[in-house]
């Protein structure tokens, strides 16, 4: 299962140019077509200097790495647009993100049709747009649930209960991640998928001479990383050797690609378990303090349902080890249960009865 992150910012912030140098790919920026909604959408694998040497010792057919997908989409100033309901558009793009990388401006625009560059003022209006695409759907969620209670369907106090601590965060101006709402009342919004409790991964996307220094002491608060969005996109189109070449003499210590899946997986406390045997060998992602039931769920719905127990073995020392055959002599493979918390570099393989 991939990873979804949703490319966010004003308009002309950089974000196709940053999505074609993640995904190679070759959507239009907007110097082509200004004023388009239309997200681009493209996948990554993440780089995994593990797969292939466990791919080897578990003598695996093909490996499979963790894709991340990457959805490009602009987020008009309110007034800006002119579709009928912008924040509804909008969510239903970014339902499926697990996080949002947030693009800010800290170059000037080469048109000067935009003004002067200012990340930390494009912050807050991006993080002002997502608070009133929030805010506009919970309220229009309070009034249908309410009525629907008030009514009688008593199922939806709890519901109606959340909404309201939400509602008067985000119409204080606040995120929805700033309500305080516990794990469990999080799982009731989940459908939902409120913008504004997805974790943000700030980019600055800055121009190629100086200015650095000072927007990234500016954007500390922000936790932003500065990227070179344009020259990294031209990178693409050069060979892997001469862009390697460049990068260092442009001082570009870690391209972007590298740069965000570490962030992302920093913010949202992820872990990297493996699956092995001789079809395949594949890397997922989940959260830190995941339970083995829940990761195996990731894997196969019916792996959950039929858990028996899993044997595991963290994939370095099964390298070195050279085979499963090796690591059981050595009494190295673990038996674990269905609470075991998965940890990361795990090589997972569950025991479970099939379901019929
Ligand atoms: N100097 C500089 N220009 C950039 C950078 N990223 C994008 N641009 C330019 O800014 C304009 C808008 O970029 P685009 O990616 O289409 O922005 P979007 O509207 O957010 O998708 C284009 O002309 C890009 O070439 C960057 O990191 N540095
Ligand atoms: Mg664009």
């Amino acid at each position: 299962m991939a990873l979804n992150l949703g490319i966010v910012g004003l308009p002309g912030s950089g974000k196709t140019t940053l999505f074609n140098a993640l995904t190679h790919g070759g959507a239009r920026t907007s110097g082509q077509r200004r004023g388009t909604l239309e997200p681009n959408l493209g996948s990554v694998n993440v780089p995994d200097v593990r797969l292939e040497p466990l791919g080897d010792v578990l003598g695996s057919a093909k490996a499979v790495p963790l894709s991340i997908n990457f959805i490009d989409l602009t987020i008009p100033r309110t007034g800006e647009h002119h579709g009928d309901d912008m924040s509804k558009q909008v969510i239903a793009c970014l339902r499926e993100a697990d996080a949002l990388v947030a693009v800010l401006r800290g170059f000037n625009d080469p048109t000067g049709l935009l003004p002067e560059a200012d990340p930390r003022s494009d912050a807050h209006v991006l993080l002002a747009e997502l608070q009133l695409a929030d805010l506009s759907l919970v309220e229009s969620l309070l009034e249908k649930r309410e009525r629907a209670f008030r009514l009688g369907q008593k199922e939806y106090g709890r519901e109606v209960e959340i909404l309201k601590k939400v509602h008067a965060c985000l119409s204080e101006g606040r995120a929805a991640s700033d309500a305080g709402l516990h794990a469990d009342e999080k799982e009731e919004l989940k459908n939902y998928a409120l913008l504004t409790l997805k974790p943000v991964i700030f980019v600055v996307t800055v121009p190629e001479t100086g200015e650095l220094e000072k927007t990234g002491r500016e954007l500390a608060e922000l936790k932003a990383i500065a990227i070179f969005g344009k020259l990294e996109c031209d990178l693409c189109e050069l060979s892997e050797e001469e862009a390697r070449e460049f990068a260092c003499e442009m001082g570009v210590e870690e391209s972007c690609l590298p740069l965000i899946i570490r962030n992302c997986y920093e913010r949202l406390n992820l872990v990297t378990f493996y699956t092995g045997n001789e079809k395949e060998v594949r890397a997922w992602a989940v959260p830190g303090e995941t339970a083995a039931l829940k990761a195996a769920g990731k894997v196969h719905t019916d792996l959950e349902k039929g858990f028996i127990k899993a044997d595991v073995i963290c994939a370095d020392e099964l390298i070195k080890l050279g085979g499963i055959a090796a690591a059981k002599e050595k009494g190295l493979l673990r038996s674990e249960g269905k609470e075991y918390i998965v940890k990361d570099r795990d090589l997972i393989r569950v025991k479970f009865s099939p379901p019929g």
